[in-house]
């Protein structure tokens, strides 16, 4: 019979990570993913003595930003915000120069972490893990990838990314399409030459709202196919200024303080204020003055307008009003408009130039809700029996989102139960972090988790420490498992729902709620109470001996990981 194998720590090598684990060793943790979630995990795992092996399907570090490299990728949250707060001296010596950060500033910046702490050896990458099955027997994982390689782990940690698990709907005749197909959240590194091309791009969320004015300014027409339009507010991107990053990097920490105890995990303050308590003059000036201030900030021109529908609508009218003064044409000003959903239920695009764009010769708009994309052809996209001609087709077509990536691999736990079969009906975790029947398996960012409804930064982080702080207290405790209850996690999913019922957020078929994926189970996702309240939850949990979990002590006779005898004990019990 196999034998158990407890957590016992590698010591660290000068305090800044332990050496790789050999092949073939039984380790503490895999850690799945080399974007930010994954590489803080392996820094904190590695710097605090455990033995870790670290997988990725790309080439390289950065998840999102080393996949999404369309014209005009961007992150929403400013870059000040949007970076680790674990390391003071990285914080200090990184400068960013433009308030929301392109993707190639972004990948730079993961690239030099991943340097500087010295995390790629960590990792295979070009690696993708196909299956996780945990062994009753031994409390230990076996993760199997795609190169055939087997190794045994007592912990394995996902960060497998929220939106990493891209989707091209499944259009008839797809594959007799003669031109160029790309998906911007597969983008090819080489990039795309539109020069004199014919482009169609299909969907209109944030990485659709994002690339058509780049794609736009070099291609010869731009036909774009819009089911749902969304609701965008200009970015106000700008170079940062040198005196507003000095004042960042001096008060770095009280920032992040705030950032953490805050709704959305950033600096953004609310208005606490009903924007039914103002006059209508007073809300007007609120809403141009947010509106100024450019990105997620509008939304919080008043405490309201995520919860309150009358409320929602104002704000919905402002932005409607904005779309009108800057579309020429009246009649695709009204057709970029949302109607169906209230704004901010799905995540509010932050853009640059992109109604603008709807001003130019060379960009059609395409309606595709009334009448949707019956077929590709060889030579283009039909609609209502016209084929429009392109050389190039973009599906802008979003992901499966935050269970897309995890659903993929074969994770199976106790008693052979599969993920996929435990979250037929929709994801079930406690906190996100863990689920029933799947001891030792941490999801970073999680569904359950703030995750995507929050500065996913500093949301990982939170994760990772929390997962950190676990791992060592079992060790400590000589405990092999952790897992959660089945009560506990009930009731964290109708906590989930309770706090989603709050807001306006399932009144929009979104991404959130997995009704972009035909057939995927319509749940709320991600947790909607904030990201202050959620971290709050999550150290009194462990405060309270990991209240909710069930852990179990290490079997007499267990074997380390390094394979030592452990005199029934582990290290520090
Ligand atoms: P999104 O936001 O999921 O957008 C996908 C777009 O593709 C959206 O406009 C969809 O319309 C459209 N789509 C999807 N399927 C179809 C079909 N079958 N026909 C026509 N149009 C379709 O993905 P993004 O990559 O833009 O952004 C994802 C997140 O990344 C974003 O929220 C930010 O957080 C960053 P629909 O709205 O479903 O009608």
């Amino acid at each position: 019979m196999p034998e158990a194998v407890p957590v016992v720590p590698r010591p660290a090598v000068n305090g800044t990570g332990a050496q790789p684990p050999a092949q073939g060793e039984v380790v503490d943790a895999v850690v799945i993913g080399a974007g930010f979630g994954g590489l803080y995990a392996v820094h904190h795992l590695t710097t605090n003595g455990f033995s870790v092996r670290g997988f990725e399907v790309g080439g390289g570090v950065g998840g999102t930003w080393y996949w999404n490299r369309y014209p005009g990728a961007r992150c929403d949250i400013e870059s000040v915000e949007y970076s680790y707060s674990f390391s003071e001296e990285l914080q200090q010596e990184w400068t960013w120069t433009q308030r929301y950060p392109e993707q190639p500033e972004l990948l730079a910046y993961i690239e030099h972490v991943a340097d500087r702490f010295d995390l790629r050896r960590h990792f295979t990458f070009e690696t993708r893990v196909e299956s996780a099955v945990f062994d009753e027997e031994t409390d230990c994982w076996t993760v199997t990838t795609d190169a055939g390689e087997q190794v045994r782990t007592r912990f394995v940690v996902t960060a497998v990314g929220c939106l990493s698990s891209s989707r091209i709907p499944d259009f008839p005749g797809l594959d007799r399409f003669q031109g160029r197909a790309v998906h911007t959240g597969r983008w090819p590194h080489e990039g795309v030459d539109f020069t004199g091309q014919r482009v169609a791009l299909i969907g209109t969320g944030s990485s659709g709202i994002q690339s058509l004015p780049l794609i736009a300014e070099q291609a010869a027409h731009v036909t774009v196919f819009q089911r749902t339009p969304n609701f965008s507010i200009s970015g106000a991107n700008q170079p940062l200024d040198p005196e507003q990053v000095r004042d960042v990097k001096e008060h770095y920490a009280e920032y992040r303080d705030q950032a953490r105890r805050s709704f959305g995990g950033s600096m953004i303050r609310t208005n606490r204020v009903s924007v039914f308590a103002v006059t209508e003059e007073e809300r007007r000036a609120q809403f141009e003055a947010r509106w100024k201030m450019g990105g997620f900030a509008f939304m919080a021109a008043f405490e309201d307008l995520g919860t309150d529908l009358a409320a929602n609508a104002l704000a919905a009218e402002f932005v409607s009003e904005k779309i009108r003064r800057v579309v020429h044409d009246p009649e695709i000003a009204e057709r970029l408009i949302p109607t169906d959903h209230p704004i901010g239920s799905k995540r509010i695009c932050v853009d640059t130039g992109y109604f603008e764009t709807f001003n130019r010769d060379d960009v059609t708009l395409v309606d595709v809700k009334h009448t949707p994309i019956e077929e590709i052809t060889e030579t283009g996209v039909k609609v209502a029996g016209q084929v429009h001609e392109v050389d190039v087709i973009v599906f802008a077509t979003g992901f499966d989102a935050m269970t897309g990536s995890l659903l993929r691999m074969d994770i199976r736990g106790r008693g052979g139960l599969t993920l996929r079969e435990k979250w037929a009906a929709g994801p079930r975790t406690y906190l996100g972090l863990g689920t029933a029947g799947f001891p030792n398996l941490f999801t970073i960012t999680g569904p359950g988790s703030p995750a995507v409804l929050s500065n996913v930064v500093l949301a990982v982080e939170q994760h990772v420490e929390w997962i950190v702080d676990c791992m060592q207290h079992m060790q400590a405790a000589g405990l092999a498992t952790i897992e959660a209850e089945v009560d506990a996690e009930d009731d964290w999913v109708e906590h989930v729902n309770q706090a989603a019922d709050r807001t306006l957020y399932k009144q929009a078929n979104s991404w959130y709620l997995g009704a972009n994926v035909p057939g995927k189970p319509r749940v709320f996702m991600p947790y909607a109470g904030g990201v202050g309240r959620y971290r709050k939850r999550c150290d009194q949990v462990a405060a309270e001996g990991y209240r909710g979990f069930r852990l179990e002590p290490a079997a007499p006779g267990d074997v380390g990981t390094s394979g030592h005898r452990t005199a029934g004990a582990l290290a520090g019990s």
